[in-house]
């Protein structure tokens, strides 16, 4: 029996396609989902993964499949049912999963044979027995997984294209911020692999640098991050030799002995989101603005830094707050705060959040034509009405902030300071360049979007 597990890429992501540019290498991550399902996917189907983002296959040069899974996050959909489409017109059943086909279950319902929601480890086994049999249901709700279920993902699977390895020792996040699919679809509850099943999955990943992919690796409680300490001991002792970046929130900086743990372990970099330049423009936006406000930011990301950990800042524009020169107020805040790089994206109504109820009660969505628009979803691109910033108005302080921020005399500045602290130097002039080298790739992607959907009226504002 021959399997396809695929991710399939999106042709606007212009600034992760990998061969424009060398330095995107460093920002093409493998699809987890469906190493983790080949994992879990009996030794009698012979499994293969295909990667659009490295590049799209000659489908009809290559053997015909028993089955084709697709995985997809939103801003993959419309890519995902022109693969679907193809398979299914030469007979072969196509499964779709993932974030995507749990939001929208019936669109995707109407051009998939079978659906499977949510977290798949526990069906995913039953779903190639029913396939196998011919009986595939239409749909399969999954649930949540014990995450002792969680087999350890086939790394052996992809090629060596990669910079970065992946893995994933946590799901979930209580946090709940009303842009975030997060908690809408892991759920609330914080639930942690094992931690010797996380070891042994280290130790079967073939590159240097790994992605830890948990949405907040050391959670929010006490004994989150008692678990997320004893990790790093097990992985120190271990002795991994790896280095890893990880998603985190700023009470990361809280505690030195976790901090000086995760360096041992091999914390390279973490991502964090600060959302806005003030707290305060996070008010009412969900649980993360507890965590940001009344905070000395700069003395935080330095306590990272100070442990050889550099810190990559994610912002939002578009919020309510925002007004015409956030863009500035973003990268001085960066600035300010010490990021060692910058990563700025537009509020997005993403399908399955408040904030899509929200705008969407609000008629805010004017990129509603779907599935095609969903393409636009990645939050590079601007498909809501913002409360005070026209279409070419955002775009505008999108592309000044990053201007700023990316400027070879910042460039410098900021790789000379990480040489100096012994902070990585290399990987955070790699992060820097890679981000500058997309800038004209960015504005010309905008340049397209604003031909295309300048003159619809209701993207006008109202203030
Ligand atoms: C790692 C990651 C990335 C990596 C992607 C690596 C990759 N190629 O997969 C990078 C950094 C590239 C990335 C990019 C983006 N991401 Co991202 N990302 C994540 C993150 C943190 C973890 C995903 C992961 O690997 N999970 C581990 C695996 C094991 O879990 P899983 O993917 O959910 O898979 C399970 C189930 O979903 C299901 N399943 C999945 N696929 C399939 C397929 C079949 C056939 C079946 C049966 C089951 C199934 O079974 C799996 C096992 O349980 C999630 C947050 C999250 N918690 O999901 C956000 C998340 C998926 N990303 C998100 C977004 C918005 C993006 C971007 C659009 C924007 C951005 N800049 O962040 C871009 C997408 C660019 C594009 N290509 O269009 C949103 C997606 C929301 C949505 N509705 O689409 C999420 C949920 C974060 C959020 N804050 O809301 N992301
Ligand atoms: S804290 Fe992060 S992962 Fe959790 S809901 Fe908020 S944005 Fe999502």
């Amino acid at each position: 029996m021959r399997l396809y597990l695929i991710n399939p890429s999106n042709p606007l992501v212009s600034i992760v396609k990998v061969k424009e540019s060398r330095w995107n290498r460093y920002r093409v991550w493998k699809p987890l989902s469906l190493m983790v399902l080949a994992g879990l996917t009996p030794p009698e189907w012979d499994i293969s993964i295909v990667d659009e983002n490295l590049g799209v296959p000659d489908y009809p040069a290559m053997s015909r499949p028993d089955l084709v899974g697709i995985t997809a996050f939103t801003s993959q959909a419309n890519r995902a049912y022109e693969v679907a489409d193809h398979f299914r017109r030469l007979g072969v059943p196509v499964v779709m999963g993932g974030i995507h086909a749990t939001m929208c279950v019936d669109e995707v319902l109407e051009r998939v044979d079978s659906v499977v929601t949510r977290e798949a480890d526990g069906i995913w086994p039953q779903v190639l027995e029913d396939a196998r049999q011919g009986r595939l249901k239409r749909r399969y709700d999954a649930g949540f997984a014990e995450m002792a279920d969680v087999p350890p993902a086939r790394h052996d699977l992809l090629s060596r294209g990669y910079a970065f390895g992946a893995i994933q020792t946590t799901r979930g996040c209580p946090l709940n911020c009303s842009f975030c699919s997060v908690t809408a679809f892991n759920g609330a509850h914080y639930r942690q692999r094992p931690i010797p099943d996380v070891v042994r999955e280290f130790q079967s990943i073939r590159e240097k640098r790994v992605l830890v992919v948990d949405d907040n690796l050391i959670g929010t409680r006490s004994e989150h991050i008692a678990r997320a300490k004893d990790l790093f001991r097990a992985m120190a002792q271990a002795n991994l030799r790896k280095e890893w970046i990880a998603q985190a929130t700023i009470n990361f900086a809280d505690d030195e002995e976790l901090l000086a743990l995760a360096a041992k372990a091999g914390c390279s970099g973490v991502f964090i989101g600060f959302e806005s330049p003030s707290p305060e423009g996070l008010r009412g936006y969900g649980g993360k603005f507890n965590l940001l406000k009344e905070r000395d930011m700069r003395a935080s990301v330095r306590r990272i830094q100070r442990h050889g950990i550099l810190v990559a800042g994610s912002f939002i524009i578009g919020l309510d707050v925002d007004e015409p020169g956030i863009g500035n107020r973003i990268a001085e805040a960066a600035r300010q705060f010490g990021v060692d790089n910058l990563n700025v994206l537009f509020l997005t109504p993403l399908p399955g959040t408040r904030l899509w109820d929200q705008m969407k009660s609000q008629r805010r969505i004017p990129l509603d034509t779907f599935p095609q628009d969903w393409k636009y979803y990645t939050l590079t691109y601007p498909v809501a009405r913002y409360s005070h910033l026209s279409l070419d108005g955002i775009i505008e302080e999108m592309t000044s902030c990053n201007e700023i921020f990316y400027s070879v005399p910042c460039i410098f500045r900021r790789v000379f300071s990480s040489f100096w602290h012994r902070r990585k130097p290399w990987i955070s002039l790699a992060g820097n360049l890679s981000y500058r080298g997309n800038l004209r790739r960015a504005a010309e992607a905008y340049a397209n979007f604003r031909r295309q959907w300048g003159n619809r009226n209701n993207f006008a504002t109202e203030s």
